[in-house]
């Protein structure tokens, strides 16, 4: 089983001026955030807005983040939706393009059992010939992965780890300690430290499109027993992710990218372009602190 280290950038899906998937800057991000030493790339998740792109956008941007990558880097892909005929569908797609690993986020919407998220799971993991990774985001999904189900998920050999994008740093650690032979991905930026601290090797993250060099060098100064400058580093990208907090993370990250010179248009509606007010002070926040 592949383990997975270091640090995945969760790209934004760029657009053109027509709202268009732009695929000239996926490649300049994609080619920046190897240059700063990333792993790899997680593609459609929220960050990347995938529930407000089609299918045919969600495989299209997939095939321009490999073409972009090469074998530069791990590519892994959310293919979570409502319903198991489009995961399958996006997860065969994924096996061809050659990703590393599919994830999904557990189907929304409707309130399903446990049970048939179990099965949503198992039949992933038989559709296609990549591993499968849990996405475990319980304040936008509702679903909390623990116990029992979460012992009958991972039983399955081809379930090869979990997304953790929570702040229960307890569960985390536990998992870590029950499940040596499985992947954990920290997915909240603002406590990649924390984590590193309970046993995490490998993170998730939004604001790694924006300051991935920060995150490798907490990693950096965490493995060689610097813990007090790497925690200086994490309070840095804190007053970041504290200002895209406030003005609205993914629009943010979208403004922070065109002040670094790569334009990656605005999300898509409903969301709403950030003020004059929001862009000024979440731009001052971010030259403030190293960007
Ligand atoms: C995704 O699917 O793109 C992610 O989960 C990436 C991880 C981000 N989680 C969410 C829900 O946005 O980077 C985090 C997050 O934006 C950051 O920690 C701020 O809370």
């Amino acid at each position: 089983m592949k383990k997975f280290d270091g640090i995945y950038t969760a790209l934004v899906t760029p657009f053109d001026q027509k709202g268009s998937i732009n695929s000239g800057a996926v490649q300049r991000l994609v080619e920046r955030n190897i240059k700063q030493g990333v792993s790899g790339f997680y593609v459609c998740g929220s960050t990347g807005e995938s529930y407000l792109l089609t299918k045919e956008e969600r495989k299209y941007l997939l095939e321009a983040v490999c073409e972009a990558a090469g074998n530069d880097a791990d590519i892994l892909v959310n293919v979570g939706m409502f319903s198991t005929d489009y995961a399958i569908e996006l997860a065969k797609h994924a096996e061809k393009q050659g990703v590393k690993a599919v994830s999904s986020v557990p189907p929304f919407y409707f309130p399903f059992t446990m049970e048939e998220y179990v099965e949503y799971y198992s039949d992933l993991a038989d559709s296609a010939d990549v591993p499968v990774l849990l996405y475990n985001i319980p304040a936008m999904s509702s679903v909390t992965f623990a116990g029992d189900d979460l012992k009958r998920l991972l039983a399955n050999e081809k379930i090869t780890g979990i997304k953790h994008t929570s702040y229960d740093l307890f569960q985390l650690q536990q998992l870590i300690h029950q499940y040596p032979e499985k992947n954990f991905f920290i997915g909240h930026d603002e406590i990649f430290l924390s984590a590193l601290a309970v046993g995490a090797h490998a993170g998730i993250g939004s604001t790694y499109n924006i300051m991935a060099g920060k995150f490798i060098k907490i990693r950096e100064l965490f493995m060689q027993g610097k813990t007090k400058e790497a925690a200086e580093v994490q309070n840095e990208v804190n007053n970041v992710v504290s200002a895209l907090c406030r003005v609205g993370i993914f629009k943010g990250i979208k403004e922070i990218l065109k002040m670094q010179g790569i334009d990656c248009g605005y999300c898509r509606k409903p969301f709403k372009k950030l003020d004059d007010t929001q862009r000024a002070f979440l731009l001052e926040t971010a030259e403030r602190n190293g960007l």
